[in-house]
């Protein structure tokens, strides 16, 4: 019987390249954005059965799935290692049709409400393109003690890339913004589980709305954006609750009040607004809404478990980002705090885009090390080493990232 050569090959390269993903990704941040390893080219997964083996999948109806840390090296978060979370069913990606979808504002606080194609979006309005941090309010939940429940997120449940697109302000000023506007309310094609209603409609301060930093977009890193991350259009927020962009969106309503939408209801996507104990209760109405993340860095090289030859120089790297402020300084401890040592940190390529650091390190004698940073922001914020403030929905963990390295 005659093996069809080609057909083998392929097989084989493919599988022994998924093989070697979650070990180690050699090479990774050098990767191009929007260009995906050989067994992953298709940014056109519709279900977690179609995810690339390095995703850690944490729930599958809805999707929700995260990669390994060190997968977010690179400055740019490539498409194909973004974490997906799905608040309700999916959109049905197959009836999309980027021609025909159309994007409306309308609401109390609009004057002239509008709808438009995305060919008149990008023919009316200068186009944008901003380098935009995403984090999860739940981002790191699985950190808190005692756990909250929700998707248990480690730390990857945030990346920043490229989009494309329109800014928010300029759309909503082409519809004439009341001097009563209040809040925003964003929409988008997907249902709850039940069927019925909207899966998620959050929003944002009218003023947030208004500032020059967040995109109506249709590419995520110079190409469509990917179904997973809201095909074939997508409102963009840096800095804040990344459940504010909406996916696959519809339109903005320009609202009189604070937003009503799906999961803008206490405790959705809020904190207490006083501090309380671990483990302790909350009445509903003690709750206020998160408008923006919080100071926070990740490591994302060496991976933890690397072995350093003693007298080699160990180079530690990652990413900081501190919701609408700018990181200022990185600092990383290798004796549990006791010293710290200031990495080289970049500037902000523009607001709310994460910020690179790095360091050399020179681990002075033979055995176990924990390695940890912590990112201070532009109001003098640092980074807690321990667990910050509890809350009974999981949100906003910042503590310090720790990577355990060994010295041989
Ligand atoms: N339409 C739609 N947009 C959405 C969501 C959703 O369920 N539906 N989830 C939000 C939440 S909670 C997060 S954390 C981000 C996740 O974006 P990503 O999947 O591109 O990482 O999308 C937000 N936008
Ligand atoms: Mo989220």
């Amino acid at each position: 019987m005659a093996i069809d050569r080609r057909v083998f090959l392929k097989g084989a390269v493919a599988s022994s390249v998924a093989a070697m993903l979650p070990i180690n990704w050699v090479y990774a941040a050098n990767r191009p954005a929007g260009v995906a390893p050989l067994d992953v080219a298709a940014l056109t997964w519709k279900s977690a059965a179609e995810l690339p083996s390095y995703f850690e999948i944490l729930n599958t109806n809805p999707i929700n799935a995260q990669p390994p840390v060190y997968m977010l090296d690179p400055a740019t978060t490539p498409a194909d290692v973004a974490f997906i979370r799905w608040n309700g069913k999916q959109p049905e990606f197959d009836n999309i049709d980027p021609k025909t979808w159309t994007f409306k504002v309308d609401g109390e606080s609009c004057k002239t409400p509008k709808t438009y194609t995305i060919d008149e979006l990008k023919s009316k309005f200068k186009t944008h393109k901003l380098k935009l941090t995403l984090e999860c309010g739940g981002n790191s939940r699985s950190e808190f003690f005692p756990s909250t429940k929700g998707n248990q997120w480690t730390n990857a449940a945030v990346f920043c890339s490229e989009w494309t697109g329109v800014l928010v302000r300029d759309v909503l000023k082409d519809c004439d913004v009341k001097d009563d506007a209040v809040y925003t309310g964003h929409h988008g094609i997907d249902v709850h589980l039940s069927g019925k209603g909207e899966a998620i409609s959050r929003g944002v301060p009218i003023s947030a709305a208004l500032n020059d930093d967040a995109l109506i977009a249709w590419a995520m890193n110079g190409e469509d954006i990917p179904y997973m991350h809201g095909y074939p259009l997508r409102i963009v927020f840096g800095g804040r609750p990344a459940s504010v962009s909406q996916k696959s969106a519809t339109g903005i309503s320009i609202r009189n009040k604070v937003h009503d939408g799906k999961k803008m209801e206490s405790p959705a996507y809020q904190v207490p607004r006083y501090p309380v104990a671990p483990g302790e209760k909350v009445a509903n109405e003690d709750f206020k809404i998160i408008e923006e993340m919080i100071v926070k860095s990740l490591i994302t090289h060496p991976q933890t478990g690397t072995e350093v030859k003693l007298g080699k120089t160990l180079n530690v790297r990652g990413h900081a980002w501190a919701g609408m402020r700018d990181v200022t300084e990185l600092q990383v401890s290798y004796d549990y705090g006791a010293t710290w040592h200031k990495a080289k940190l970049s500037k902000p390529v523009n607001k709310t885009a994460w910020q690179q650091w790095e360091i050399d390190l020179d681990l002075p004698m033979a055995g176990y090390y924990e390695i940890w940073a912590r990112a201070t922001d532009d109001q003098g914020v640092t980074q807690p080493v321990v667990q910050p403030q509890w809350n009974p929905k999981g949100y906003l963990f910042n503590g310090c990232q720790r990577i355990a390295v060994r010295v041989v």
